[in-house]
């Protein structure tokens, strides 16, 4: 097994060499065939994840990063969100994929490696992988339990398909338990999690991606679209809550992953579209001058200060096309629903696949 040097961490000593490899074929159930499943942990340390907290808490403008979203609870939550009449976003991505997965298909070739950026909705991936029957499937998701849940259901669904599930956090360097001789990769990057990166971080990240692909390799990307800021405020600012209960549960993680003091009374959930910058943001606001403490180091709030938690971002599609040119791919083609409220992008690195050089000396 390899990891590609461009998207091995600078550091690999703090992860050890030896991944951990759980159950082949799990879930299986009264010798029924099913996917095998090997699970790569290359989870960030606690340690990473402590001094990356306090680093954002430490900041002037108080931020922390969305991937902290995502513990089990975290996870749930969101998978709640999905379902929320007000989130357009989930259903109407699906909605693209069943209308033109084949066309889709076509495009990322079939039999191939499909890598999975940020493994969302198992509805997505099913749909996907009904229409492309990669060989292999290779999720990578920052959340364990997730991540395992979603890899085992799949390999009941799909017998014959081998998933390797890969747990990292994608928004630094990251390793991928690929095989050398696997020339023929696609990824999927489904929910517009692309948004969550301010530009700059989403063409260093789509760069990684296009490194890893290769040239002629093709990227599948959902990306939201800009549209009517109050259809952006109610669906992350729902009437059941649920977004509430998603930002707030952050701080319930930060308590117990980091022995913090968080009094979840005494901040607010707060979403808004910010239309200079094209993104909505969300905000824990801090009800009260107070003091918290994470880690044995403490945070001074005033009353109404904030810490800034996600940022998700919406491009049109003429920008985003030019976000992904400057990151190395050309857009080949972009589907959307017949209301305009997200759109699919099929991008394709620049270059020739050496594949198809080796294919025909004769033309060089
Ligand atoms: C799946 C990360 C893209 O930004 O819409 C949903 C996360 N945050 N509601 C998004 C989210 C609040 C979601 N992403």
């Amino acid at each position: 097994m390899t990891h590609l040097g461009a998207l091995q961490r600078p550091n690999p000593g703090r992860h050890p060499q030896a991944t951990t490899e759980e159950g082949q074929g799990g879930g299986r159930r009264s010798g029924q065939p099913s996917g095998s499943v090997r699970f790569f942990d290359y989870r960030p340390t606690p340690a990473d994840v402590c001094a990356e907290v306090l680093e954002g808490l430490g900041r002037p403008a108080k931020r922390l990063s969305p991937k902290l979203f995502y513990d089990q609870h975290g996870s749930r939550l969101f998978d709640a969100i999905t379902e929320l009449p007000e989130y357009y976003p989930t259903r109407t991505e699906i909605g693209i994929l069943r209308e033109y997965g084949s066309e889709m298909a076509d495009r990322l070739g079939r039999d191939n490696v499909l890598i999975e950026l940020g493994s969302g909705s198992s509805l997505k991936i099913q749909i996907l992988l009904a229409a492309l029957r990669p060989r292999t499937y290779l999720p990578v998701d920052i959340s364990r339990e997730h991540l395992l849940e979603s890899a085992y259901a799949l390999a009941e669904r799909f017998p014959g398909l081998a998933i390797r599930a890969a747990c990292a956090d994608y928004s630094a360097p990251f390793r991928l338990p690929l095989e050398p001789d696997w020339t023929d990769l696609a990824a999927f990057f489904p929910g517009s999690s692309i948004g969550n990166f301010d530009p700059d971080d989403a063409r260093l990240l789509l760069r990684r991606v296009a490194g890893l692909l290769g040239a002629g390799g093709r990227l599948l990307i959902g990306v939201d679209l800009p549209k009517d800021p109050a259809i952006l405020n109610a669906a992350y600012d729902d009437a059941q809550g649920v977004t509430a209960a998603f930002n707030l549960n952050l701080l319930t993680r930060i308590n117990r992953e980091l022995d913090g003091d968080f009094d979840l009374d005494a901040f607010a959930h707060r979403a808004f579209f910010n239309a200079a910058e094209s993104r909505v943001e969300m905000h824990l606001v801090s009800r009260v001058d107070q003091r918290v403490r994470v880690a044995g180091a403490a945070f001074d709030f005033r009353a109404g200060e904030t810490i800034h938690t996600e940022s998700s971002y919406k491009y049109g599609t003429e920008v985003f096309k030019r976000l992904a040119r400057d990151a190395g791919f050309l857009s080949e083609q972009v589907w959307t629903d017949p209301e305009g409220l997200f759109s699919v992008h099929c991008l394709r690195v620049r270059g020739v696949r050496p594949a198809a050089c080796a294919a025909a000396p004769n033309q060089a």
